[in-house]
């Protein structure tokens, strides 16, 4: 393996690459791993259905009932995936104790506290996302932009704690906080006041940003939408909303997420455009099938080419990664290990690139040489490079990986 290191590092060099240097890099970047494809995103806080015009399909056997099977889990697919980790949680995932219970508007840092000390022990840091759906006091499919007042002080009261709580999780961990605002708002069929709830949503968001936090620690984002199920005429936060709100709101981070707009549109496209004007901006990785179907994301065109937006824009301290799908038909570790190996291939891949020739390729309009160079590149030896990244960050480069997740299905998914 390392004789086949050091030909693939070679064959780089010759091109301008230093894979060593690309490894180390990648070490140290961070992407945020998503709770929610260990229990097809219910939670602990509540019996009901899962709501806001997202679904999870599928009915494999397995799936994490308690904090504690979804740590485990966690833990399984963790030891599977090189790289540096952030968790990502929603506020549904609190964990109370035997006989308390606070609702969505009342939730303290207490009821994460296990998550803390999860995050802590494994030296990750947290993101989190309130949670605007299952649940309810989701009032006619509506939340932040509710004409009922009654009903948005209700969602605007959770958006509070939520910051306080993404606070606390800086504090603790010593890792800024990425908060992502995503509501699920809208109509199925054609409304007759499109700005209302626009406007509603706006005060909302304003007020729930008022609640004091530390911009270094805290990090708000609003995330668009094109439509959902059963919202498929119109959704309050569009991208147009978002961007527009992000972008005259200081501290607030525009969130693209990849499943999110029409299927023609590439978010690849989208991030240096944004790039251009904001500081910061977060991204969610999913894998749409003709429409936001959160597949797994796996290592395809577009996965890798926003990676390179990222990496040849020197967008990786810019740029905050979480991944963001549930697919409940296969093993979820597996779901979990896939994705985020996938999303670590195409970073390696596009640090493996050599981004200033291929830029002066453009730039010199030798574009015939530009598509040769793109195209050859696709061969060089790549999984070489990402077997050495394994090995050094400790996880297995092929697919005996996959006989953990056997095993561990035999042993514990298999006796819930
Ligand atoms: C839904 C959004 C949102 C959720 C998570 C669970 O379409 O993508 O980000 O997937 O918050
Ligand atoms: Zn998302």
């Amino acid at each position: 393996m390392m004789e086949r290191y050091a030909l693939a590092k070679e064959m780089y060099a010759k091109i301008g690459v230093d894979t060593d240097a690309a490894i180390e890099t990648l070490k140290k970047i961070p992407v945020s791993l998503h709770c929610w494809q260990g229990d097809d995103v219910t939670g602990f806080d509540h019996d009901g259905p899962l709501t806001g015009g997202i679904q999870a399909t599928g009915d494999y056997p397995g799936k994490a009932r308690t904090p504690e099977e979804l740590m485990q889990d966690m833990d399984k697919a963790l030891s599977l995936m090189p790289g540096t980790k952030k968790l990502n949680l929603h506020a549904s995932y609190a964990i109370f104790e035997e006989g308390e219970f606070a609702d969505r508007d009342a939730i303290e840092p207490k009821h994460f506290a296990k998550w803390v000390a999860f995050a802590k022990e494994r030296n990750m840091g947290i993101d989190f996302n309130p949670t605007f759906f299952s649940h309810d006091k989701v009032k006619d499919g509506l939340t932040l932009s509710s004409p009922d007042e009654e009903t948005r002080r209700f969602w605007i009261n959770h958006g509070k704690a939520c910051i306080r709580i993404s606070e606390y999780f800086a504090k603790e961990t010593g890792i800024p906080c990425v908060m992502n605002i995503w509501i699920g708002d809208g109509y199925k069929d054609i409304p007759a006041d499109r700005m209302g709830p626009r406007m509603r949503y706006k005060d909302s968001i304003e007020q729930i940003l008022a609640e004091p936090h530390d911009k270094n620690l805290v990090k708000p984002c609003v995330e668009s939408k094109v439509f959902g199920i059963g919202v498929e005429s119109y959704t309050v936060g569009s991208a147009e909303f978002t961007l527009g709100f992000a972008s005259s709101h200081e501290g607030c981070l525009p969130l693209m997420d990849n499943g999110h707009y029409h299927p023609t549109e590439v978010v690849s496209d989208k991030i240096p455009a944004l790039l251009c004007y904001h500081p910061e901006i977060a991204l969610h990785i999913t894998r749409p099938v003709r429409w936001d179907s959160d597949h797994v994301v796996l290592f395809d065109d577009e996965t890798r080419e926003m990676a390179k937006e990222i990496v040849r824009n020197d967008a990786l301290n810019r740029v905050h990664m979480a991944l963001d799908y549930f697919d409940a038909s296969i093993n979820r570790v597996s779901a979990w290990t896939v994705g985020f190996r996938s999303w670590q291939k195409a970073l390696l891949s596009a640090l493996c690139t050599p981004n200033a020739k291929l830029k002066e390729l453009q730039d010199t309009n030798q574009m015939t040489k530009l598509m040769m160079m793109q195209e050859e590149l696709k061969l060089y030896p790549f999984g070489d490079v990402w077997a050495e990244y394994c090995r050094q960050c400790g996880v297995v480069a092929d697919m005996s990986w996959f006989d953990e997740i056997v095993k561990y299905e035999e042993e514990v998914l298999s006796k819930r």
